[in-house]
């Protein structure tokens, strides 16, 4: 009886209709089990019209989806979106969590720990020298003369001011004063020579600026030499000439 009834589903069930069947359903069982009340199931009057199937969710996945997540893995392994079996590439990263710390605030403060000392210049030695490459906080903070460069007369204006000999300077202005105007007046006279002196003796503390204008021997220090030098172009038709710069 089994065989016949699945003979003659087979060109046609009973009302002229041929019935889907659920998952996991043969047409066997839909013959053995004619009132089961799965999607199938018929709640109606009309014994032979089976009942609309529930609609779909539109959350529902449907049977057999083999798509790919929308969304990457939460808990960092890799993922592949496109279902290539390629492994997706690294999320872009915040660039806010990674940027660099804030340079010091402090000009002449070369490795950053808030304070112009003696391992400043030294730090600034090595960078002179590609040992390491300045970075771009050692760049600003050790151009203490304001030109643009890192160079050894940012070494020596660096060095008077950890010895006392210049005032802290204030990175980011380039210096002004020519070579011998002492006070920045654009004028050479005996004002700039006695100036010179007395930033030898430290009863007055140069700028930075001051100072580089004031050595004009170059060798980091002002002298009496370099007050000689400036008393001496006094005058002139040219100011003196600093050395090293
Ligand atoms: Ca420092
Ligand atoms: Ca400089
Ligand atoms: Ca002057
Ligand atoms: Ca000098």
């Amino acid at each position: 009886m089994l065989i016949a009834a699945l003979i003659a589903c087979s060109t046609g069930c009973p009302g002229g209709r041929q019935r889907a069947l659920p998952d996991g359903k043969t047409e066997e069982d839909a013959l053995v089990y004619p009132d089961s009340r799965g999607w199938l199931g018929d709640a109606g009057a009309d014994a032979d019209a089976p009942d609309a199937r529930p609609a779909m969710d539109a959350t529902d996945a449907p049977r057999g989806d083999v798509s790919p997540d929308a969304s990457p893995p939460r808990d960092g392994t890799a993922s592949d979106s496109a279902g290539d079996g390629s492994v997706d590439s690294a999320p872009a990263r915040d660039s806010s969590v990674d940027a660099a710390p804030p340079c010091s605030a402090v000009c002449g403060d070369v490795d950053g720990d808030g304070k112009v000392t003696a391992t400043d210049v030294t730090l600034l030695v090595n960078v002179l020298a590609n040992n390491p490459p300045p970075n771009a906080c050692q760049q600003a903070n050790g151009d203490v003369d304001g030109d643009g460069q890192l160079d050894d007369v940012d070494r020596r204006a660096l060095a008077a001011v950890v010895d006392g000999r210049a005032n802290t300077p204030s990175c980011g202005s380039r210096c002004s004063n020519a070579c011998g105007d002492t006070n920045g007046d654009a004028l050479i006279t005996p004002i700039d020579a006695l100036r010179a002196i007395h930033f030898s003796t430290l009863s007055t503390v140069p700028t930075v600026c001051e100072l580089l204008a004031a050595d004009i021997d170059g060798d980091g220090v002002v002298s009496s030499a370099d007050a000689n030098a400036i008393s001496a172009a006094i005058g002139g038709p040219t100011g003196p000439t600093c050395l090293n710069r």
